[in-house]
């Protein structure tokens, strides 16, 4: 064995070389592993080996670029090198693929001759979701191989597509057997030399290119599909050109050339740094500093639900898709009913829905009307009336009925965690896990801590947030924990700036261009404007009052703030338009003209004033747990990073400075936060801001 640096070694068996590199966690291509990779070729080239194969120890093939190295100045060999290194060797390469093959890793692979992958491998190119291309020569080499379409998919959804899709595709040329990747990938290289199999250079391949020759309706069409879906984003137009360049180039050169370009131009430009950033934020979110990764778990192996309303049944289809039983309780029959059949629907009509599938979730779920059958639940979530008597009622309940060691978790969005808690005599067994709406789907829940809550309630919650695919953060107890706190900020200004001028459609339109997918307006249409209101309450005082009373309580009854079609298509009103005019006359307030910027300003300042309040009462524990809120849980457009990282983007400076002149103007709502204050005298940024 030849120890060719600290990550790579270089290896014989019989007339095969093999490179291994190992370097955990990932094996990404640090400047080291560029060396090791770049150096172990060489020598395995010069040696008398007939073939030569490239494996990794630890979980995964190589999982792309070194993101920590983005940015910083190259050192060691370049990626260019290593692949040219490969492609030219004059005897045989093979890939051996286990775990992941993605980005760099992937455009690694395709410089080897061959490759071989186990079938629980996965590959991809997913630089899109940092905002990026692969610029390695990925776009370039996957048309070649999968052709013009499939690239397109892969490159802008940057999905990891199994190993037996990759056999489909090309992309893997053989399957070996799971747990013998090194035995069948050397086989597989002895089996080239001894068949004298050609040294297959994907960069000489222009078959697939061919095809799509003259053809720019294949492009046109692409991304007239995917609008939507791409919009605000640079990433995935900018993979849409290189894979154009691909096609129209007269050399594969050319085309490396417009890639290498356009990859520049993505580094170093403002969405890629917020994508990198939030990569980053979301697995920095699960450290909890007096919670470290080795605090021992409770066991959750049976869950307890309250509550089977669209709420409860959403909460419960997430333990039953990983196959942890649950015991859902409702006080009424019919209710029972409607919520266990509404679950059982919601399977049915899920993409890809297995009838089989269905039945063995469903299986899992026990419905009853006694909260006594939460005896032998590990973990009860209650998902009842936002009324604090009623929480601390049942909470005083489950403390009579649950056992021992059991996690009685409620799923509050506003609610005084603490005070729920003194309802028992197990105030440490008590813990927030506030899921958003629909909670089957939504990836954000906020983990609330109260004063008692024991930490191997914490960790058993972050935990299980990860095995049923949440992104948990953890959050401290205030009014409306980190996402609701900060929306009710933008909700006020929202709903002041109509006041004083501007309609409920430019709200919403100058927060769509921003990129969320939809204004507070429309997404209050959609919600229904009648969520907490009371009609004997009513008194007219509000526009939200004033549209129930009209019976305009959003799209289901087919008109809000918006006018609705049979279509569900929204269009400004000049009912919602005259009703605002007369409240504005009634009040006395004289309509001014509102600029996009001041809306914008408005609307988003105050929620990063509120951040930092957030910050310096320390209900979160650092700036981007934050913004792993805002992305995931309201729509924030991850190309901005979220609200923090914002407002570094802004400058804190410009933050503090509108505040203060809004405030002069316009009084407290506006107060600057201590810490921004702070931040601002010394020059700071919140990514200054360390747990
Ligand atoms: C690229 O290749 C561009 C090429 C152009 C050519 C110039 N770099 O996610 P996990 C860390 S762009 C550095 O928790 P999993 C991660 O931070 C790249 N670090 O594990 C974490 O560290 P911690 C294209 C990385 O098993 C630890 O590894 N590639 C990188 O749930 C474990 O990660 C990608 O975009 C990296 N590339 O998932 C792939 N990747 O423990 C990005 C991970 O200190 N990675 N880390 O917190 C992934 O999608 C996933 O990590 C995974 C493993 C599927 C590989």
């Amino acid at each position: 064995m030849t120890e060719i640096n600290s990550v790579t070694t270089l290896t014989r068996d019989g007339d095969v070389a093999i490179v291994t590199l190992n370097s955990p966690p990932v094996n990404a291509l640090s400047a080291n592993v560029r060396d090791g990779l770049y150096e172990g070729f060489k020598q395995a080239i010069d040696s008398d080996a007939k073939a030569i194969v490239l494996i990794c120890e630890g979980r995964t093939f190589i999982a792309g670029a070194d993101i920590t190295e983005f940015g910083g100045a190259m050192k060691g060999a370049s990626l260019p090198d290593v692949q040219a290194m490969m492609e030219n060797s004059p005897k045989p390469v093979v890939a051996a693929i286990h775990g992941t093959a993605l980005g760099g890793g992937l455009e690694v692979a395709l410089c080897a001759h061959y490759r071989v992958a186990v079938p629980s491998a996965r590959l991809g190119l997913p630089e899109v979701n940092l905002g990026l291309l692969p610029g390695a020569g990925g776009t370039q080499r996957l048309p070649r191989i999968a052709g013009v379409e499939k690239a397109l998919e892969m490159v802008t959804s940057g999905r990891h597509a199994p190993a037996k899709e990759a056999l489909a595709m090309g992309l893997v040329d053989e399957l070996v057997e799971e747990g013998k990747l090194k035995d069948g990938a050397v086989a597989f290289a002895r089996k080239l030399v001894a068949e004298n199999k050609p040294l297959v250079k994907v960069r000489e391949n222009n078959a697939k290119l061919e095809e799509a020759k003259g053809k720019p309706e294949i492009f046109a069409e692409f991304r007239k599909k995917n609008a939507r879906k791409f919009r605000g984003f640079l990433a995935p137009e900018y993979n849409i050109r290189c894979i154009e360049a691909a096609v129209n180039s007269n050399s594969f050169e050319e085309g490396l050339a417009v890639e290498r370009k356009l990859f520049m131009e993505l580094m170093t430009g403002p969405q890629s740094a917020a994508q990198r950033y939030y990569f980053f934020a979301e697995r920095t979110a699960q450290k909890i500093p007096d919670v470290p990764d080795d605090t021992p778990t409770r066991p959750v192996k049976k869950v307890g639900v309250l509550g089977a309303g669209t709420m409860g049944g959403g909460i419960a289809m997430n333990f039953l898709n990983v196959g942890i039983p649950v015991t859902i309780v409702e006080l009424k029959q019919d209710a029972l009913d409607r919520g266990l059949a509404t679950i059982r629907k919601n399977y049915e009509r899920s993409r890809g829905a297995v009838p089989e599938q269905t039945e063995q979730r469903m299986s899992l779920l026990t419905g009853s009307l006694s909260m006594d059958d939460f005896a032998d639940c590990d973990l009860i979530i209650e998902a009842v009336f936002e009324r604090m008597d009623i929480k601390k009622d049942v909470f005083a309940k489950l403390d009579g009925i649950a056992k021992p060691g059991a996690i009685l978790a409620t799923n509050t969005s506003y609610l005084n965690i603490d005070e729920i808690a003194s309802a028992t005599k197990r105030p440490q067994d008590v813990i927030g896990l506030h899921f958003f709406s629909p909670a089957n789907v939504m990836k954000l829940l906020e983990v609330i801590r109260a004063d008692h809550t024991a930490k191997d309630v914490i960790a058993t919650s972050m935990k299980l947030a990860k095995q049923i695919g949440k992104v948990a953060v953890l959050a401290g107890v205030c009014p409306g924990f980190i996402g609701n706190r900060m929306l009710s900020q933008r909700q006020r200004e929202a709903n002041k700036l109509v006041l004083e001028g501007a309609m409920p459609w430019d709200i919403d339109r100058v927060l769509y261009d921003f990129g969320f997918p939809m204004g507070p307006f429309a997404m209050s249409d959609l919600a229904g404007l009648d969520i907490g209101w009371v009609k004997e309450n009513s008194k007219g005082e509000t526009l939200r009052d004033v549209l129930c009373e009209m019976d305009r309580r959003g799209q289901k009854t087919g008109a809000g703030f918006y006018d609705y079609d049979e279509n569900r298509t929204a269009k400004p009103s000049p009912v919602t338009e005259k009703i605002i005019q007369d409240f504005r006359a009634k009040k006395g307030i004289n309509a001014r003209t509102i600029s996009d910027e001041e809306i914008l300003e408005r609307c988003i300042y105050p929620m990063i004033n509120e951040g930092a309040k957030i910050l310096e009462e320390g209900k979160a524990i650092r700036p981007s747990d934050i913004d792993v809120v805002w992305v995931n849980g309201y729509g924030w457009p991850v190309y901005r990073g979220g609200p923090m990282h914002y407002g570094d983007f802004v400058g804190p400076d410009k933050v503090l400075a509108k505040m203060k002149e809004f405030q002069g103007a316009m009084g407290d709502d506006f107060k600057p936060a201590a810490l921004l204050e702070k931040l601002v005298a010394e020059g700071k940024k919140f990514s200054d801001l360390k747990a």
